[in-house]
C-alpha cells in the first residue's frame, strides 16, 4: 500500500506537527466564480490528504465564518479578489498560484488561490507538500508559476500491454490490443501527475505499430476519450503518438507525402474527428524517419514539411505537434565509419530553424546520442532560436540499470538543464531555451519517458519513484536544486526522521556517480548488451550497425569528434563550449572519450592515467554499490518491513551486478592495453 501511494501517501504526522496544523485545517472553503471543475478536485485532495495526515477530515463549507480555515479558490472570486496585492495578481500566470496566510481582526485563514482552477489544484498539492515535509504554515507568502508550459510524460506502452524499455510490469493502459479499463488506477496515476505539476501525457509508444495506428480511428476514439476524461479531472491533457504512414495504413491512400493534397485532407479530417471526441486533445507526438519508422524523407520532403502538415490539421483546435529530433540513419556510420551519429540531429534540424509553424515543438533528447549515463548536452539546444523546443529526458532507466540498480537521475538532469549553451552569450542555459524564456518562444517545456508500469509500486524499484517525482518537480521549477528535490521526496515517502532523511538522500544523490563509476568510463557509453541494454558487454555494439563505437585498440580509446581532425561534432556548439570540447586540455575528464581518442597513458586532470582511472573507478564503484546496500541495512526498523525488504533485495542484486561490470570492464582493458593496475588488485 505504501509503495502504491507513492507521494500521495499522506502518512499520519507526529503529534507536534499535527497540533500546529490542525487549527488551520478544520474547514475547507471553496471560492470561485463560474465554471471551475478542478476546484472540486482540489478540495477533495485537501480533505483526503489532511484527513489522512491529521486523523480528522476537514469539513467542506461555502461560507467562511469559522475562526481559522483554508480558503481555496480562483483569484477572480469575490472572496479572494480583494485580498492579494496587485503585484501578486500580476505575477500569477494561468497555471500559477498564491499561498498566503491572511490575518484579519476577526478571522485568520490560509488562501490557496490560483488564477484558474487548475492553478488552485497545484496550489492545493503544494500546501499538502508543506504538511508532508513538516514546513511552517503560519506566515506563508508563496507565488509559484511553472517554468515550462508543457510538462509532459511520454509512455512507450504498446497495445499488447508490453512497454518498450519498461521495467515495472505491464502497461496500465492497454492489454491484448485493447484498453485495460482500470479507471481507478488511471485516476490514481493522474493524481500523482498533478501532484507534481505535470500537465500532459502521451499514452502510446512512439514506435506506433499496426494496432496503435488505429487509436485515431473512429472505433478506438471513444475509449481514448474515456482515458482523456480521467486525466482531465486532474488537469492533464492527452496526446497520442501517431504513425506518419497512417494515411496509407489507415486511410487506404497510396502515399503519406506531406505535400500531397489528399494526404493533408485526410489528416485534417482525422484531426476533426479526434477533437469531436476529445475537445481539449493535446496533439500528436511523432517519431519519423528514425529507426525504420516512416517519415517525410521517403517522399523527398524535409521534417518541416512533415511537421507543418500535421500542425496545420491541428491548428483549428489549438493542438500542437511534438516532433522528435531523435533522427539518424541507423546504418550510416556502419557504411562509413568517418560519419558520426552524434552529429545527425543537428545536421538534420539546424537548417530548418524558422521553418516550423508556431504550433510545432521539437522534442530533443538531452544528449546527442541516446540517454547514456554520461553525454554532453545536445547542441540543438541553443542551435535553433526560432523554433519551439522541449527537453526530453528518460525517466525509465534503459541504460542506467533498468530499475534493478539505484540510479537517481535528477543530478544528471540538473547538469543538462543548467548547461550554458552560449546561444545568446553567457547565461543562455538549456532551461532558458527549453522553456522558451530565453528565446522568447511561445511554447516549450519538458518531456520525460515514463518509468511506471502495473507493478504495485508503479516503478518496480521503490526508490525509482524519486526519478518520476524529480522529473515533475524540475519541469515545474528547473531552478530547484537536486538536494531540495531529494529532501522533499524522501520526507514525503519515508517520513521526517532525520536519520532516514539523511541516509536515503545521500544514497540517492551519490547513486548516479556510483553507477557511472562501475559502468562505461569517461563519457564513452554503449558498453552494454545489445538490444536489451542491460549488463556489461564492451564490444557489444562495436561491430554492429548502430553507429555507437568506442574504437578501443591496444593503444587507446575514444571517438575523435573534434573539428580539426575528427568528425566535427564539437563544432556544432557555440564558441565557448565548442572551444572547451575541441581541445584535449580543456575537455572535462568525464567527457574526454566522447570527444577525443587518447592513449591509455594519457594523463587526466585528476592526475591519473586513463587506464588507471578505469581500474580505480571500477573498483571504487563496486565498493560504493556495496555501500548503498550497507547504508540501507542501517535503516532496518526505521522503514516499514515491506518497503525495506523490497529495496534491500534490489540493492543486493545491484552490488552483485556491479562486481560483474567491474570485472568485465577491467579485464577487457587490461588485456587490450597490457598495462597492469598500479595497486596490483585482481583483474581476471
Ligand atoms: C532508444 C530506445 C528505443 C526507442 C528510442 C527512441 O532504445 O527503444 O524507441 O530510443 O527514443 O533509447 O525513439
Amino acid at each position: 500500500r505504501d509503495a502504491y501511494k507513492a507521494w500521495l501517501r499522506y502518512a499520519p504526522l507526529n503529534p507536534d506537527q499535527a497540533e500546529e496544523y490542525a487549527p488551520w485545517c478544520g474547514t475547507v472553503v471553496a471560492a470561485f466564480s463560474g465554471h471551475a471543475p478542478l476546484l472540486a478536485t482540489a478540495c477533495e485532495e485537501l480533505r483526503d490528504g489532511i484527513g489522512s495526515m491529521l486523523g480528522r477530515r476537514p469539513q467542506e463549507s461555502r461560507s467562511s465564518d469559522s475562526e481559522r480555515f483554508l480558503l481555496v479558490g480562483t483569484l477572480d472570486s469575490a472572496e479572494l479578489k480583494g485580498l492579494m496585492d496587485e503585484a501578486d495578481m500580476e505575477a500569477v500566470g494561468d497555471e500559477g498560484y498564491v499561498l498566503r496566510t491572511v490575518e484579519q481582526p476577526e478571522r485568520r485563514f490560509i488562501a490557496i488561490a490560483g488564477k484558474t482552477d487548475k492553478g488552485a489544484l497545484y496550489g492545493a498539492f503544494h500546501f499538502l507538500r508543506l504538511l508532508q515535509t513538516g514546513q511552517r504554515i503560519r506566515d506563508l507568502r508563496v507565488v509559484e508559476n511553472p517554468a515550462g508550459k508543457l510538462r509532459m510524460i511520454d509512455h512507450w506502452d504498446n497495445m499488447d500491454g508490453s512497454i518498450e524499455r519498461g521495467y515495472a510490469g505491464r502497461s496500465v493502459f492497454f492489454h491484448h490490443g485493447a484498453f485495460l479499463g482500470n479507471w481507478n488506477r488511471i485516476r490514481d496515476y493522474a493524481r500523482m501527475m498533478a501532484a507534481v505539476g505535470l500537465n500532459a501525457i502521451s499514452i502510446n509508444n512512439v514506435n506506433v505499430n499496426e494496432t496503435a495506428t488505429r487509436l485515431i480511428a473512429p472505433e478506438l476514439l471513444p475509449s481514448v476519450a474515456k482515458v482523456a476524461d480521467v486525466f482531465r479531472e486532474y488537469g492533464v491533457r492527452l496526446f497520442l503518438s501517431i504513425n506518419f504512414a497512417s494515411p496509407i495504413e489507415l486511410g487506404g491512400l497510396t502515399t503519406a507525402d506531406p505535400l500531397d493534397p489528399q494526404v493533408r485532407e485526410w489528416w485534417a479530417e482525422r484531426a476533426t474527428d479526434v477533437y469531436r471526441h476529445i475537445p481539449d486533445f493535446g496533439g500528436f507526438l511523432v517519431k519519423a524517419d528514425s529507426e525504420f519508422r516512416p517519415g517525410p524523407f521517403t517522399y523527398g520532403r524535409d521534417h518541416a514539411d512533415g511537421a507543418n502538415m500535421l500542425a496545420e490539421a491541428l491548428q483549428p483546435y489549438d493542438g500542437v505537434v511534438i516532433w522528435r529530433c531523435f533522427v539518424y540513419d541507423c546504418l550510416q556510420d556502419w557504411r562509413d565509419r568517418s560519419t558520426d551519429r552524434a552529429r545527425a540531429a543537428y545536421d538534420h534540424f539546424r537548417p530548418l530553424d524558422g521553418k516550423f509553424r508556431e504550433n510545432v515543438i521539437l522534442q530533443i533528447k538531452n544528449g546527442p546520442v541516446d540517454f547514456q549515463v554520461r553525454e554532453p548536452v545536445s547542441p540543438l539546444f541553443g542551435g535553433m532560436p526560432l523554433t519551439n523546443q522541449v527537453l526530453e529526458l528518460q525517466i525509465t532507466q534503459e541504460y542506467t540499470g533498468q530499475q534493478r540498480h539505484l540510479c537517481y537521475l535528477v543530478p544528471q538532469w540538473k547538469e543538462a538543464i543548467d548547461f550554458d549553451t552560449y546561444a545568446l552569450g553567457e547565461g543562455s542555459t538549456v532551461a532558458g531555451v527549453a522553456t522558451g524564456a530565453l528565446t522568447d518562444r511561445p511554447l516549450g517545456g519538458f518531456a520525460g519517458i515514463a518509468n511506471i508500469g502495473d507493478e504495485p509500486s508503479w516503478t518496480g524499484h521503490i526508490l525509482a519513484q524519486a526519478n518520476y517525482y524529480g522529473f515533475g518537480r524540475l519541469a515545474w521549477s528547473p531552478t530547484l536544486t537536486s538536494e531540495q528535490i531529494t529532501d522533499e521526496w524522501v520526507r514525503i515517502t519515508f517520513g521526517n526522521d532525520p536519520a532516514v532523511v539523511e541516509t536515503i538522500s545521500r544514497m540517492l544523490l551519490d547513486s548516479w556517480h556510483i553507477y557511472e563509476n562501475y559502468t562505461s568510463p569517461l563519457g564513452i557509453g554503449w558498453m552494454v548488451n545489445p538490444s536489451h541494454h542491460y549488463g556489461p558487454n564492451v564490444d557489444g555494439y562495436e561491430y554492429s550497425k548502430w553507429g555507437t563505437y568506442h574504437f578501443a585498440d591496444n593503444q587507446g580509446i575514444g571517438v575523435n569528434r573534434t573539428v580539426s581532425t575528427g568528425t566535427g561534432y564539437a563544432g556544432q556548439y557555440h564558441d565557448v563550449p565548442a572551444a572547451r570540447y575541441e581541445s584535449v586540455e580543456s575537455c572535462p575528464d568525464e567527457l574526454l572519450l566522447f570527444f577525443h581518442h587518447v592513449p591509455y597513458t594519457h594523463v587526466l586532470k585528476s592526475g591519473k592515467t586513463v587506464i588507471q582511472h578505469i581500474y580505480d573507478s571500477h573498483f571504487e564503484g563496486f565498493e560504493q554499490a556495496e555501500g548503498l546496500a550497507e547504508a540501507w541495512r542501517g535503516l532496518e526498523g526505521k522503514v516499514d518491513g515491506d518497503r525495506y525488504a523490497s529495496v534491500l533485495s534490489r540493492l543486493q542484486q545491484q552490488s552483485k551486478h556491479a562486481a560483474e561490470w567491474r570485472d568485465v570492464i577491467n579485464t577487457y582493458f587490461y588485456r587490450k592495453s597490457g598495462i597492469s593496475d598500479a595497486h596490483n588488485r585482481t583483474i581476471y
